[in-house]
């Protein structure tokens, strides 16, 4: 039985990804740093059933020291690092801890697999944000980087260090760089999320308008149950590479509300309120992916439509407002 270690197992990612490899049989392994609410530290891995399969263990990737014995201990044949202060809107109120947990964290883990088990295969979680600035039409392995957050800075710092340390020490590591992807275990801060929590609100009577930031930026939608999957590909490959993972349609937010309301038969217009609070110092216009590397060599390719998952994500969060008010009611 192969083991994996994996890094923001709660995460969104890190749930699916866990489900995944759990199903093909591997032990999963996943760092959780300490905190106040351990209780909740499971919600997305319960959501999904898979709490009690998966083993957990301590360490921050901030901490180099517990990473090294984290990797003596687990011995895993395969590490996917996930682990990041992931939302790019706070990356801008903290962006040397962004900077220290997204970018340096990566170099801590690949330092620890380096001295301790360098035989291990290592996935990095790239970003479609460090294009950033460069609107290429289709966005591929070769279009250049700029980044335009500090969260797209020190993933960059991240991606390279992946790049040269499978260069410079043979390691077979590889660099997954992945358009949005988003599910009903999805954060609430970000923007697709907010869009069908507050539909789901607003379908129960419980809200009556959302406020979102820039309606005019478009990304590139799929589903993080596809994305987990093109990650596990890449470190099936004899050799380590880096993949753009996309869906090769992009869409805007505007258009993301339309979708999302017309889900309980509303027109979006007279509930989005737009509001300066949730514009960004620098903003990512268009993404827009090429997958054709990914679809050629590893044979992936996106199964989920933007609507179909758009969809999903409204009935969950209908579902989720409903058994709370239940819960209420029956108190
Ligand atoms: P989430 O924000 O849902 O999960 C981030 C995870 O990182 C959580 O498990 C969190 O733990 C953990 N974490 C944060 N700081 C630390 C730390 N100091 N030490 C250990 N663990 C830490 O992200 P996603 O699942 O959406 O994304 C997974 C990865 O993929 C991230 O690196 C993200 O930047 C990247 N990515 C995501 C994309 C997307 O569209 N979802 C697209 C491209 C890249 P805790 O629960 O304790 O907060
Ligand atoms: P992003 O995702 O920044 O692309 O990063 P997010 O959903 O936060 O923003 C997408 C776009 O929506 C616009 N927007 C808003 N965003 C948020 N969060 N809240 C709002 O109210 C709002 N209104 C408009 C944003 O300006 C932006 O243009 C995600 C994260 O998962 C990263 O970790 C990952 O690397 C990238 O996707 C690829």
């Amino acid at each position: 039985m192969p083991t994996a270690l994996i890094t923001g197992i709660t995460g969104q990612d890190g749930a699916y990804l866990s489900d995944l490899l759990l199903k093909k049989g591997y032990r999963v392994v996943g760092l959780v740093r300490r905190t106040a609410s351990a209780d909740v530290i499971c919600a997305r891995l319960k959501w999904l059933g898979i709490e009690d399969k998966v083993e957990f263990v301590d360490g921050n990737m901030t901490d180099l020291s517990s990473l090294i014995r984290i990797m003596q201990d687990v011995k895993p044949d395969e590490v996917y690092n996930l682990a990041a202060q992931s939302f790019v809107g706070a990356s801008w109120q903290q962006p040397l801890l962004t900077g220290t947990v997204t970018g340096l964290g990566a170099g801590n883990l690949l330092e620890a697999v380096r001295i301790v088990n360098p035989g291990a295969r290592f996935y990095q979680a790239s970003s479609s944000e460090m294009f950033g600035k460069i609107q290429e039409a289709h966005q591929s392995e070769q279009t250049p980087f700029y980044p335009r957050s500090p969260y797209a800075v020190a993933k960059l710092y991240a991606h390279w260090m992946t790049v040269n340390y499978r260069e410079s020490f043979g390691m077979h590591a590889s660099s997954g760089i992945l358009f949005n992807h988003e599910s009903p275990l999805r954060g609430i801060e970000f923007v697709t999320r907010k869009v069908t929590d507050a539909v789901a609100r607003i379908h129960l009577g419980l809200a009556d308008h959302v406020s979102l930031g820039n309606l005019e930026a478009t990304r590139d939608w799929g589903h993080a149950r596809d994305y987990v999957e093109a990650m596990w590909l890449m470190l099936q490959q004899e050799t380590p590479d880096d993949y753009v993972v996309a869906t090769g349609r992009t869409t805007s937010i505007r258009d993301l509300c339309r979708i999302a309301f017309s889900c309980v038969g509303l027109d979006y217009e007279p509930y989005v309120r737009v509001d300066q609070a949730f514009m960004r110092p620098a903003e990512v216009d268009v993404l827009l992916g090429n997958p054709k590397k990914a679809e050629d060599k590893l044979g992936w390719k996106p199964t989920t439509s933007l609507e179909d998952m758009i969809s999903e994500m409204v009935e969950a969060d209908i579902a989720r407002h409903t058994a709370a008010a239940h819960k209420l009611t029956r108190k």
